[in-house]
């Protein structure tokens, strides 16, 4: 009994050892913007950067990821049954159309002319973009299992908001032409749309890839990328990205999810563990361009009252949306009276903290971090 109780408490602190960040990992991410893209690059790239908490990743070839998916991409959240969970098919309200058993059903290389056939490997990022070079091509963290025919009719697209869709899958995923409007503006070709459900888990990988990578990712062609190492994306992909981010926030499926790729791959995803990086790497890329950052000075910040003051000169905003820091929207506020300075009320409900104010004008999305007390 005594060893059996033992044996439970060694499995607990082995699981708890794997189930956080560990203490120190992100020590040396003390920069902002893009210093701190590549700071982090260094904490979860696999050379041996001289940190004093070095974690360098591991590679475990491509098969393996099937292996890794057995703990990563389970789903004990919807159906809660141990089927893999598969971003392209899972209904979250609903029965899925069809679930696979890990192992059992993986691509033999056959069918896939239907879904619910296979589950294989879908690299978020494309694999035509890094020509199928390792470690990209068995990087758990943005390869993901998903169902074969889904996966083909995705093929090489980049992630967008669908206008018209022209194929879509049995759980709501759509493939067609990127609408040209609203944070998806800017491009015009077809585009693949994941569910709400899962767009910021899309979002978040795609980020991660431009981290991990951005020692390469400057020669990679690929239409979300604009050909940098530092900001890496268009500004219309990463428009999108960052409104996903912020709409559907890291939920505990994610996070569990970077625990198990950690426990394999000796490396995590920022973004999960620190969502508000997204906002400290890319704030001065997020759409600003038209303006300088003084004409939308918010004061006071720190907060002290229940209200604050947003000074806009000229500029006509038409929406306030105040985001915590984990992306959860927390106020919104229309805009009718249009004149000077306006205003947001109803700070004191909140809890203190930093807070991402989102200002929306007619051609334009700005964001300021706000400070409440
Ligand atoms: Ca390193
Ligand atoms: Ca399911
Ligand atoms: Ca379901
Ligand atoms: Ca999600």
């Amino acid at each position: 009994m005594i060893k059996k109780i033992t044996l439970l408490a060694l499995t607990l602190t082995t699981l708890g050892a794997f189930a956080q960040i560990p203490t120190g990992y992100y020590d040396s991410a003390t920069g902002t913007e893009f210093a701190l893209k590549t700071q982090l690059k260094k904490i979860i790239d696999n050379n041996n950067d001289g940190l004093a908490t070095e974690y360098q990743s591991i590679d475990k070839g491509y098969s393996y990821l099937y292996t890794t998916y057995q703990s990563s991409d389970s789903d004990n959240y919807y159906e809660n049954n141990g089927t893999v969970l598969d971003m392209y098919s899972e209904k979250p309200g609903g029965v899925d159309a069809y679930e696979y058993t890990h192992i059992t059903d993986k691509d033999n290389g056959t069918g896939g002319t239907v879904e619910g056939d296979f589950y294989n490997r879908e690299h978020t990022i494309p694999q035509s973009v890094f020509s199928s070079a390792s470690p990209m091509k068995n990087d758990a963290h943005f390869v993901i299992p998903s169902d074969k025919k889904v996966n083909a009719q995705r093929g090489n697209l980049p992630y967008g908001v669908v206008d018209v869709a022209n194929w879509t899958s049995t759980n709501g995923s759509k493939r067609g032409n990127n609408l040209n409007s609203g944070y998806s503006a800017g491009y015009t070709g077809d585009v693949f749309e994941p569910i709400d459900e899962f767009k910021g888990d899309i979002a978040r990988v795609n980020l991660y890839f431009a981290v991990r990578y951005e020692d390469q990712v400057a020669g990679w062609p690929y239409d979300m990328f604009d050909g940098t190492s530092d900001k890496v994306f268009t500004q219309t992909f990463f428009n999108i990205l960052y409104q996903w981010h912020l709409q559907d926030p890291v939920s505990q499926r994610e996070i569990d999810r970077n625990n198990a790729i950690f426990a394999e791959q000796n490396n995590r995803n920022p973004f999960i563990d620190h969502p508000e990086y997204v906002y400290e790497i890319w704030k001065n890329t997020l759409g600003v361009e038209d303006y300088t950052a003084n004409e939308f000075n918010i004061h006071p910040n720190p907060t002290y009252a229940d209200v604050v003051y947003i000074n806009k000169g000229d500029i006509k905003v038409s929406k306030l949306n105040l985001y915590s820091i984990t992306g959860k929207l927390v106020l919104s506020k229309k805009i009718t009276h249009n004149q000077g300075t306006i205003t947001l009320e109803n700070l004191n409900k909140l809890a203190s903290g930093i807070y991402l104010l989102k200002i929306q004008t007619d051609n334009n999305t700005i964001v300021k971090k706000l400070v409440i007390n």
